[in-house]
C-alpha cells in the first residue's frame, strides 16, 4: 500500500506527480520531495516558494521542514530567502546529526554550500500584492491570515512514512517570524510505527498545542487518523477559547502506516488532497468541527 496526503487544493498536481513514482516503487522522501517541489515552482500558488506573498519589508521569506518516520531524523529551515526550493534544503538537512534546524542567513550559507538553486522568489505578481495590501491599511501592516501552507505526508510500499511542509508563512508578517511549520511536533509529525501528521492555519495557536505531535500520539494509542484529528482540532480549539477567548485557524490532516487518513478543521474552507494506491487522485472540502 502507498499513499500520500496533503493540505488544501494547490497540492493535488504535486502529489499526483509523486504518487506516480510511489506507484513505481520510489521512496516516500523522494515522492515528497518532488511533490513538495512542484508547488514550490508553481509561481501562482501565493503561500508557497516562487511567487509566496512578503513579510512586512517586501521580502519572500521562507519556512520548510522534512522528517522521516523510520529514523525520527529532522531537518528545517527557517525564514530562508532567494533558495528555489526551501524542502529540499530541510530534507539534506535532516542527514545532519547537529545543526539540522538552520534560520535566515545560515540556512542561506548552508543552502549555498550544498549546492541548491539560487532564485530571487519575489514575483511581480506578489509585489502588486503587497503595494495594494500597503495601500489598503494605510498606515497599520497587519500580518494576513487566509494564508496556506502545504503539508504531506506519505507512506511508501515499504511501511516507511515521511512528513514536509513548506510555506511562505502569514503575509506581511514581521522579518524573522518563525511559524509552526518549521517546528517538529507542531506543523509536521511523522512516526511509521505509527502515521504521520501535519498542520496549517496559524502558526502561533498550532503550536500552543503541538498539534502534529498530539494528532500521532492519539493515532499510537489507538484513534483512527480521523478521530485523532478531530479531537486534535477540537480540544486545542476550546482550550484556546477558554484561556484566551478565541482561537486561531487550525486544520490539519493525518495519515496511519496502513494508508487510512483524517483532517479537521475549525475554519469553513478547508480543502485537502488525497492519493492513494488503486485511488483516483482528488480533492475534498473539509466541514468545520467547531
Ligand atoms: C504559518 N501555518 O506560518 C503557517 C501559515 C499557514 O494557512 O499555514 N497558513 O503560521
Amino acid at each position: 500500500m502507498w499513499a500520500m496526503i496533503a493540505t488544501w487544493r494547490m497540492a493535488l498536481e504535486g502529489i499526483t506527480a509523486g504518487g506516480e513514482m510511489l506507484e513505481q516503487g520510489a521512496a516516500a522522501g523522494e515522492a515528497l520531495e518532488k511533490a513538495i517541489c512542484d508547488i514550490e515552482d508553481f509561481p501562482y500558488y501565493k503561500s508557497v516558494g516562487y511567487g509566496g506573498l512578503p513579510n512586512e519589508e517586501m521580502e519572500v521569506e521562507l519556512d520548510a521542514a522534512y522528517m522521516d518516520g523510520d529514523t525520527f531524523d529532522i531537518g528545517a529551515v527557517a525564514a530562508i530567502k532567494d533558495f528555489a526550493n526551501p524542502i529540499k534544503v530541510a530534507k539534506r538537512l535532516s542527514a545532519e546529526s547537529v545543526n539540522c534546524m538552520l534560520v535566515s542567513e545560515g540556512a542561506e550559507k548552508f543552502a549555498h554550500k550544498e549546492g541548491f538553486e539560487r532564485k530571487n522568489m519575489l514575483t511581480d505578481r506578489a509585489k502588486i500584492h503587497y503595494r495594494k495590501r500597503v495601500k489598503e491599511t494605510a498606515q497599520e501592516l497587519r500580518p494576513y491570515i487566509g494564508h496556506d501552507t502545504v503539508g504531506v505526508v506519505a507512506l511508501d510500499q515499504h511501511g516507511k512514512m515521511v512528513v514536509g511542509t513548506s510555506t511562505s508563512g502569514l503575509f506581511m508578517k514581521k522579518k524573522g517570524r518563525v511559524g509552526d511549520s518549521p517546528i517538529s511536533g507542531s506543523g509536521f509529525y511523522a512516526d511509521s510505527t505509527v502515521g504521520g501528521a501535519s498542520a496549517t492555519g496559524l502558526g502561533e495557536d498550532l503550536m500552543k498545542g503541538c498539534i502534529s505531535y498530539e494528532i500521532v500520539r492519539l493515532m499510537k494509542e489507538g484513534h483512527h487518523p480521523q478521530a485523532a484529528c478531530e479531537i486534535a482540532v477540537s480540544n486545542l480549539d476550546a482550550e484556546l477559547k477558554k484561556r484566551r477567548g478565541k482561537a486561531g485557524d487550525l486544520s490539519v490532516v493525518a495519515m496511519n502506516n496502513k494508508g487510512e487518513y483524517g483532517v479537521a478543521t475549525n475554519i469553513e474552507g478547508f480543502s485537502f488532497a488525497v492519493c492513494r494506491e488503486g485511488e483516483t487522485p482528488a480533492v475534498y472540502l473539509v466541514k468545520n468541527v467547531d
